[in-house]
């Protein structure tokens, strides 16, 4: 019988053929989805409502995922399903969440998305705000609790060189080491937070220059990774599911994060039991945040920032840009995109 009742069809080929769809250009299939996600909460931006620009990049990632040949599920996402009614942790998207009696076989993908990552930064049209979402093969991102986490995030010359729990001192010495330059000259983000009040003395203490920022530390951790940016560190505690997020970009940048949970409470002990997590003092690496042998990250700029403009709206059509990065095969695409409007007259400017 056609219809919905059909039974979905979704490839059990295994790992290595996951594998193979990832290495196809799914990653462009992602782009779309991040841009769509970028647009939409572009939109509401500076509007002062943080809640519906992260709803309006929501609901056009998930409208987008859908039209993507995968059947994937999210492990990352808007929170446990009986709290978020659009991509929650479990949720089946892509095309293969749809019945389908047409008996094309659709890979197994796991993905987490940030449709908005840095809400405030949008309803308050600050910059760096992105519109974030990373794929792999089944199993190849781990599931993080919604808690906090301790992060040290540093680009490919300091990585062998630092320490999660070494003094801020010393890790700040190795890094302005490897990078051929004076503490002094170094810039470190760090989330404005009084939780951080501790940290941020230890490194002005040591002549270290500090950028304090509203929110956002996943596109400040792209930034260290990447040479030329102006930002070598990022310090502090941010959220986990970002963690494994800034994980899988370093997976693609060949940077690092060192990262820990935060467990305070016999709740978030319990939390992480339920998510599969046996020891929560491990410092996790990129490898271990996101340890799939095929990773895709899309990310695309909804304000202006380090790496990316945000979304222009330019009258015959919107302007976007984009990051979509794989490890397999390894390639970094920085893309400037245009969506044209319909009408004879549009004009495209380079
Ligand atoms: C935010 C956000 C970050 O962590 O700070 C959040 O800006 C958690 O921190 O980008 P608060 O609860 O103090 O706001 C991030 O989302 C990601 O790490």
């Amino acid at each position: 019988m056609k219809g919905a009742s059909s039974p979905k069809v979704i490839s059990t080929m295994g790992d290595q053929a996951s594998r193979k769809a990832m290495e196809s250009d799914l990653s462009l299939e992602f782009l779309r989805v991040v841009e769509q996600a970028a647009i939409a909460c572009a939109h509401t931006m500076g509007q002062g409502e943080r809640h519906r620009s992260d709803q309006a990049a929501v609901e056009a990632m998930r409208k987008e995922l859908d039209t993507v040949p995968i059947s994937g599920t999210i492990v990352i996402g808007e929170g446990e399903r009986d709290e978020a009614p659009m991509l929650y942790i479990g949720e089946v998207v892509g095309l293969g969440s749809r019945a389908t009696d047409t008996g094309r076989t659709f890979d197994e993908v796991d993905i987490a998305v940030d449709p908005l990552e840095g809400t405030n930064l949008c309803a308050t049209g600050a910059a760096n705000a992105i519109a974030v979402l990373a794929a792999s093969e089944r199993g190849g991102l781990l599931h993080a609790p919604d808690l906090y986490m301790e992060k040290l995030v540093v680009g490919p010359s300091s990585k062998h060189l630092v320490d999660l729990d070494a003094p801020v001192k010393e890790n700040l010495r190795a890094i302005a080491r490897s990078l051929g330059r004076q503490i002094d000259e170094l810039a470190v983000v760090v989330l404005d937070r009084p939780r951080h009040e501790q940290l941020i003395a230890d490194i002005r203490a040591t002549g270290a220059r500090i950028m304090l920022i509203g929110d956002g530390d996943l596109s400040a951790g792209i930034a260290a990774a990447v040479a030329g940016s102006g930002v070598h560190a990022v310090m502090g505690t941010g959220g986990a599911p970002e963690g494994v997020l800034a994980a899988a970009a370093m997976r693609c940048l060949n940077g690092e994060i060192f990262a820990r949970l935060v467990i305070k409470t016999p709740e978030h002990e319990e939390r992480c039991r339920a998510m599969g997590i046996t020891d929560p003092t491990r410092v996790y690496k990129s490898e271990d945040l996101a340890s799939g042998k095929s990773i895709i990250f899309a990310a695309a700029g909804v304000t202006d920032g380090a790496l990316m403009k945000g979304v222009r709206f330019f009258g015959d059509g919107i302007r976007t840009s984009s990051l979509v990065m794989q490890t397999n095969p390894h390639r970094i695409r920085f893309i400037d995109g245009i969506q044209v409007y319909p009408g004879p007259a549009v004009k495209i400017r380079f």
